[in-house]
């Protein structure tokens, strides 16, 4: 373990003075250090189609699992007949929770207090929910099989929404609980006395109604996994789809009763998580179970709507935010009421002690001395609630609350938004920031990115086009959106959020060859963040090396240290951290063995990063490189000294990271048919210091048309029998390039300063910050009609129906006389 938990930032990683952006590169040098924008390592077999995914995995005598899944939301199982099943000719066995409950293996742990039954057994809570299991000989006997098997029900009224649940004569979801409710916990934050009063005081108070609607994460690979057990070895090795090997490897254990030594978890190249891959689900547990039985290896893999409609939805949050203020603008308190949908099982990927996640951020970026927010959540006959979505576990609902309520404010104001932001942004000498809700921000500069911000989009010149279009009636409008938002990233201190009762720390491992290359493993696992790149980065900055020279392994429990996996945007903070901080236990060896070779005292050796080498204080002219150290540790250390250049690191880190951003979104709306269209979307992200710009601009390219996706397309609906009506991709629309503008993306930067590298996280920020700066912008562009909100997503009738009812919309004009078309047309013909 590292001694120094909070290693301070060297000179480099101070904020920088004059508020300037940092130099494009921070090291100096070009061996793809820091701040560099190395080219991903990892692309190279992506772009080859060399990448091993799951489904490339292929092992002799492989059999192939389906499950048999539930066509109804609600009903009681009579009967499961697999005969018919089970007499085809390469259907090996038919699996059900009886089957399962004989191994011990009848139900499995949620991420939450919560158990999940791997199949029904006696009732089903949510469509498509597992039933049974056929395993074949090849993936089309299995799904033959699976349609084979005959389950009898009897059909229950079902509830799906978290206001149905609540009533008292609703269904009651989870009969196996001693409790007869759908509900499952009250959770309050704040203070409600302080918050109370800071309303009575209110010269203005404004409330605003918002439904954060179900959303599916969507990565472009299904889950899946090969079990292997090996009878000889006794050992378990599952190659899966996995955000966290080594915490599956542990709860693979703990369910299955294999030793943990005894079981290999290998995650190897992932199609995207977006926290879908956090969660266990039925099917690994079924295929191992399959595996151990029947001594063969076993696949299981996802079809596409399987995904959609059995794993981790996220979302599903009904808000009701009230914001007070002076009548000059400076907010004094915020009250939030949030009733939330949860699903069959309470399988929230939550940190424990928090039952409503990180939804305490929902001061925001924003002064407030008084807050309070009370939350109860419900189970209901949908899917099962992962609620990790590239949001930090519900930083994306808080966020979306508090950067809607602070524009409701301004309309309630007649005040410009961004000077509202202004007004009550926590000024940049308060960092450390105790919010009124406990959190202690790291560091931030929100008034820095918003000024760069408006001054990047020519926000004055934006609201003189709105006035003329307003002016002159035109037939479209235009709306400007603002969100400037913080996230609180990096799970993280146990202290402050620990998940399933653990430390939240994570590791890495470095081993520098005699002849000087290294292999760096880590505990964090890549979906395709580049870790593989930034990692080697951040290695190639600590030792001088080349990050050519340095390869990163992840993903393999058999040789990784322990690591809690990828989310919450953890990978830099507490990954990075272990990695620098590992780096810097080489270097002072590589120290002592460079005194030895140069024939000095240790204290007189300094390492110079410019050149990574080391050299006599006063005498730079001869040095001795990381290289040569390498060499010289295996071949003729000193006597002093072990053999060997490595060294390990977990690291607990003290706080959580506080990135941020600004963003600014304008769109032109449509009065004839409501349609949105968005015209422009400025992405200004403040990660701390910057391993790789490239990689970053990445993340937010891609985080923001999720953002979009949510904001305008995304919605995973039900109808009143539990039948999930968005359920595939013809139905849960996910944006493509066509509806994906050109982003600009920036930066600001403003270090961590309790990180040894003084970076943050950013995986996240563009999806948590992006959709309240387009519904913003809808909004705005219908507020002068005395328009407040509108639900997403924002789909063109939805959008119509509000313009109508705020007296904006317009007949259609020609364009849409398809009659006059046609007469057009024909007349062409006839000539
Ligand atoms: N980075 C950097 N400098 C910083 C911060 C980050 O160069 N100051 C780089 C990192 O080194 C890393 C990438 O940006 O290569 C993202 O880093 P980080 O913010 O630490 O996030 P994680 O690596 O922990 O990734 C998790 C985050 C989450 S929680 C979701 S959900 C999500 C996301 O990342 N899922 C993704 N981005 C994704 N991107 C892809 N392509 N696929 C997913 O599944
Ligand atoms: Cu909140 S999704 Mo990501 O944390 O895997």
């Amino acid at each position: 373990m590292s001694s120094d938990r909070s290693q301070k930032p060297d000179e480099r990683f101070r904020f920088d003075e004059d508020g300037g952006p940092e130099p494009e590169k921070t090291c100096g040098h070009d061996r793809g250090g820091m701040g560099e924008d190395v080219r991903r390592k990892e692309d190279r077999r992506f772009v080859t189609g060399e990448g091993t995914y799951v489904d490339d995995i292929k092992k002799d005598g492989m059999l192939h699992c389906e499950i048999v899944r539930s066509p109804h939301g609600h009903a009681r199982v009579v009967d499961i007949d697999g005969s018919r099943a089970e007499s085809m000719d390469d259907v090996v066995a038919v699996i059900t929770a009886e089957d399962l409950a004989a191994h011990d293996l009848a139900t499995m742990p949620t991420l939450m207090d919560d158990t999940q039954e791997v199949l029904v057994r006696e009732k089903v809570k949510f469509q498509s929910q597992e039933v049974a299991a056929v395993i074949a000989t090849d993936r089309y006997a299995a799904k033959d099989g699976a349609e084979r098997v005959e389950v009898e029900y009897d059909t229950l009224d079902a509830v799906v929404d978290a206001a149905d649940a609540k009533a008292e004569d609703a269904p009651i979801v989870r009969e196996d609980l001693e409790e007869d409710t759908n509900h499952i916990f009250t959770w309050e934050a704040g203070d409600e006395e302080a918050t109370e009063q800071a309303f009575a005081d209110a010269d203005v108070t404004v409330e605003q109604d918002m439904y954060y609607q179900r959303l599916h994460p969507a990565p472009i690979e299904t889950c899946g996994c090969v079990a292997d057990w090996d009878e000889d070895d006794e050992q378990m090795t599952v190659h899966m789809t996995s955000q966290a090997p080594h915490a599956h490897r542990t709860l693979f254990s703990m369910v299955s009763g294999i030793p943990e030594h005894k079981v290999r978890i290998v995650s190897p190249d992932v199609g995207g998580g977006f926290g879908n891959k956090v969660p266990i689900y039925p099917g690994y547990v079924v295929a191992a179970a399959a595996s151990y039985v029947l001594e063969q290896p076993v696949k299981w893999v996802e079809e596409r709507s399987e995904n959609v409609q059995t794993t981790s939805f996220a979302r599903d949050y009904d808000m009701t935010g009230r914001i007070a203020a002076t009548e000059d603008g400076e907010i004094l308190g915020i009250d939030t009421e949030v009733l939330a949908n949860h699903g069959a099982y309470n399988a929230a990927a939550q940190p424990s002690k928090f039952p409503a996640g990180f939804f305490k951020i929902f001061t925001g970026s924003y002064d407030v001395p008084a807050a309070h927010a009370s939350l109860d959540a419900y189970y209901t006959n949908t899917a099962p609630g992962g609620i990790a979505y590239r949001c930090s576990f519900r930083v994306t609902e808080a966020v979306y609350l508090v950067e809607r309520l602070v524009k409701a404010l301004a309309q309630e104001l007649d005040a410009d938004p961004a000077e509202i932001r202004r007004q009550n942004f926590i000024p940049e000498d308060a960092f450390p920031y105790e919010s009124a809700t406990g959190w202690e921000y790291d560091s931030g500069n929100y008034e820095r990115a918003l000024d760069k911000a408006l001054e990047s989009v020519d926000y004055d010149g934006l609201r003189e086009e709105q006035a003329e279009r307003i002016e002159n009636d035109d037939d479209t409008l235009l709306g400007i959106g603002l969100s400037t938002f913080t996230e609180i990233v990096g799970a993280g201190p146990g202290k402050q959020c620990d998940i399933a009762g653990v430390e939240m720390f994570d590791s890495c491992e470095i081993r520098v060859h005699p002849t000087g290359t290294a292999t760096v493993r880590i505990g964090v696992q890549t979906q395709g963040q580049g870790h593989e790149t930034t990692f080697a980065q951040i290695v190639a900055e600590e030792l001088g090396l080349d990050v050519d020279s340095v390869e990163v392994e992840h993903g393999d429990t058999d040789t990784e240290p322990y690591g809690l996996g990828t989310y919450a945007s953890r990978s830099t903070p507490v990954g990075g951290a272990a990695t620098a901080v590992a780096a810097r236990k080489v270097r002072e060896k590589a120290k002592s063995v460079a005194a030895n070779e140069l024939e000095a005292d240790e204290e007189d050796v300094v390492w110079s990063r410019e050149s990574g080498a080391f050299s006599i204080e006063g005498a730079p002219e001869r040095t001795v490189t990381i290289e040569e150290v390498a060499a010289a540790s295996y071949m003729n250390s000193p006597a002093d000294e072990e053999p060997g250049l490595e060294a390990v690191d977990y690291y607990d880190p003290p706080n959580m990271t506080y990135p941020f951003g600004a963003y600014v979104c304008v769109v032109e709306v449509d009065r004839e048919t409501g349609e949105v269209d968005i015209r422009q979307f400025y992405a200004l992200d403040d990660c701390g210091n910057r391993i790789n710009p490239m990689i970053i601009e990445g993340q937010v390219h891609g985080g923001v048309a999720q953002g979009i996706g949510t904001a305008m397309l995304e919605h995973v609906t039900y109808d009143d029998d539990g039948n999930v009506t968005a359920g595939d991709f013809m139905n849960y629309l996910l944006p493509t390039a066509m509806e994906i503008p050109e982003m600009e993306t920036d930066y600001t930067v403003t270090p961590s300063p309790h990180h040894p590298i003084g970076a943050k996280g950013v995986g996240e920020s563009p999806t948590v910050g992006s959709p309240p700066a387009i519904v913003n912008a809808v909004v705005d562009a219908m507020a002068h009609a005395g328009v407040r909100h509108v639900d997403m997503p924002m789909t063109a009738d939805r959008v119509w129906e509000v313009l109508d009812d705020a007296g904006l919309s317009k007949e259609p004009s020609e364009r849409f006389d398809f009659d006059a078309g046609a007469d057009d047309e024909a007349a062409a013909d006839d000539d």
